[in-house]
């Protein structure tokens, strides 16, 4: 069983440890996604405990996605699941939108939900911005839907990177409010996994921003898909700063495009970051840079490699798909029905 899981202090002891996880096939799956969750995803994965992986793909439509985009990002997400080590032998890997209880368990959760705890969520304030009249209601209910993700399998654990700490804690505060309002112990009040250097991998054009994939610059990034040349080219043109490398972790205070590249070295190298700066402390941007580039196109170009071999068979993906929604839909519906009974619904 995983550290994570096995250390922290369990208030769900009444329920079997599972692991839930998504991410949104709103663009193509970058460096932040793979170091910040899909990595964890693995790791989980092969300790041995139940594990779903969800392509997110009504989270995803919250903002405007072209149709065959869509379709063709969440194969592709998909297939970067797989070609990073997911296995659809060992965990449950499905698209969202084939297991209709998602939906229906988060209109539940809409109603025991307060507007208010959607209006305080950094996320909805920084992807609405002063624009929120014209932002989907969705978006703003966008974290009902994620515990609905997380609950209707009764996940204890899920792995994600620093951003998503808010609405995890919003999934808990739902769980709370609902086990108390019906005066049951039904939802387990899930523990987030927030782990690794690179929890918070940052763009590389700017240091205070979060790598995305919706970041309208593809230089800021690292994307699953890009060849040698492209990783090679995208840090060579990262931001840094005039000075050298420190020798220990203090010396990055105030230097996040620094940090953030030590940070990517040691979480690609799982090492530290105090053992990577005792190596390549004192040395020169000019020199570490070549350093990451092989490091990264090393780890990576053999995951892009893979992917668009499975791309090659979206009707194999499609299948694939198929069979991880009927799994997940055999853990949701009881977990549906259950609730249906416990809020009052008539069921015959
Ligand atoms: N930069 C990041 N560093 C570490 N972890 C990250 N994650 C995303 N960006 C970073 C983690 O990846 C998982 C999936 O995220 P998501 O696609 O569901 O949504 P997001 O966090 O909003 O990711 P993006 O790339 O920024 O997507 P867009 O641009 O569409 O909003 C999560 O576990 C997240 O923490």
């Amino acid at each position: 069983m995983s550290d994570a899981v096995q250390t922290q202090s369990n208030p769900n002891a009444a329920f079997k440890p599972r692991v839930f996880s998504g991410i949104q096939p709103s663009g193509g799956l970058t460096l932040g996604n793979y170091l910040g969750a899909i990595r964890r995803f693995v790791e989980m994965q092969e300790s041995g405990i139940e594990t779903l992986y969800c392509m997110v793909d009504l989270h995803a439509i919250t903002v405007w996605q072209d149709p065959e985009k869509l379709r063709h990002n969440t194969r592709e997400l998909a297939a970067g699941f797989m070609a990073a080590g997911l296995d659809p032998k060992k965990s449950i890997l499905f698209n969202q939108s084939q297991v209709p209880e998602h939906a229906q368990l988060g209109w539940v959760f809409n109603c025991v939900a307060r507007m208010g705890w959607m209006g305080r969520m950094t996320q909805w304030k920084d992807k609405a911005g002063k624009n929120a009249e014209q932002a989907s209601l969705g978006l703003f209910a966008y974290p009902s839907l994620m515990a609905a993700d997380i609950l209707i399998y009764h996940a204890t654990h899920v792995p994600v990177g620093e951003d998503q700490k808010q609405h995890l804690e919003l999934t808990r505060d739902i769980a709370t409010k609902f086990n108390h309002d019906y005066g049951v112990d039904f939802f387990p009040i899930t523990e987030p996994v927030i782990e690794g250097a690179a929890t918070r991998v940052m763009s590389l054009r700017d240091g205070s921003k979060k790598m995305s994939k919706s970041d309208p610059s593809d230089m800021s990034r690292i994307n699953m898909t890009d060849g040698a040349e492209d990783i090679a080219k995208k840090i060579r043109k990262a931001k840094t700063d005039p000075e050298a490398l420190p020798s220990d972790a203090k010396g990055l205070e105030g230097r996040p495009e620094a940090r953030n590249l030590v940070n990517i070295y040691a979480a690609l190298s799982n090492q530290s970051v105090e053992k990577v700066l005792a190596d390549v402390g004192g040395k020169q941007f000019s020199e570490f840079k070549p350093m990451l580039i092989d490091l990264a196109v090393s780890e990576l170009a053999p995951i892009s490699t893979e992917m668009s071999r499975l791309m090659n068979d979206p009707a194999e993906i499609d299948r694939m798909l198929g069979l991880g929604a009927q799994n997940a839909r055999a853990i949701a519906a009881p977990i549906l029905e259950k609730t249906y009974e416990i809020v009052g619904m008539i069921r015959s």
